[in-house]
């Protein structure tokens, strides 16, 4: 058999990677939910050679993250970006850390109303996002966004499958070089105050993505990332 022949590219046969976003179901009696229309208007962009697949996951605890998991494994993203509805917050929040701890101030759209439960009974009692926070930070105050690096995502459903997320990454070997976090986004003008425009939102998604994919990870006292 010759072996001067060139074999397939392999790279021409691997699909273009995702990048995964997720948002959610409206709660608590609302009628909307931004994260999840932000997500939905980024769904099927490209991305710096990716292709963002966006979902909706339903702000239930246990079924959000058994959503998450099933699109994890269809998926393989490279990068995924869970986003919520934080009420009462100005600016988009760069989530650093999630925690082992489901604690519901009201019930989720189930009915359930979990109190100081474990998100995965004996795992760690956090992670850290994956996410380079400081560089999205920075890549959207030079767009003139209002953007935070928040120190807690609650404990609902949003900090439930962030915690749910980062168990997964960290544990999972194939999953190993996926990187991910969470963004909490603003009401939006019609829900009440503070808010944040729809467009603005979806602007500053886009420009929070594409600082993670061209940063690896945030260096300490790298440009723009000061406290
Ligand atoms: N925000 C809620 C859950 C769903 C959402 O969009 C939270 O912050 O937990």
């Amino acid at each position: 058999m010759s072996t001067n022949h060139h074999p397939p590219d392999a790279r021409a046969l691997q699909p273009r990677p995702r990048v995964l976003l997720t948002g959610f179901d409206p709660f608590g009696g609302a009628t909307l939910n931004p994260s999840w229309l932000a997500v939905q208007a980024l769904h099927g962009r490209r991305l710096l050679g990716h292709t963002l697949v966006a979902a909706r996951l339903p702000t239930v605890f246990g079924d959000s993250l058994r959503t998450l998991l099933a699109l994890l494994a269809q998926h393989r993203p490279a990068l995924v970006v869970c986003v919520g509805q934080a009420g009462g917050r100005s600016a988009l929040s760069l989530e650093r850390i999630a925690i082992n701890v489901d604690d519901a101030p009201i019930a989720d759209n189930a009915g359930a109303q979990p109190i100081d439960t474990p998100v995965a009974p004996g795992a760690p009692a956090a992670y850290f996002s994956t996410l380079p926070i400081k560089a999205m930070r920075a890549a959207l105050r030079r767009e003139g966004l209002p953007a935070e690096v928040s120190q807690t995502a609650g404990t609902f459903v949003c900090n439930h499958v962030f915690y749910g997320l980062m168990h997964t990454l960290a544990t999972q070997p194939e999953l190993r070089d996926t990187r991910g976090g969470f963004v909490h986004v603003p009401w939006l003008p019609e829900q009440g105050t503070p808010s944040m425009a729809l467009d603005d939102v979806v602007r500053g998604l886009r420009v929070a993505l594409r600082a993670a994919l061209v940063t690896p990870q945030d260096t300490p006292l790298a440009a723009g990332a000061t406290h």
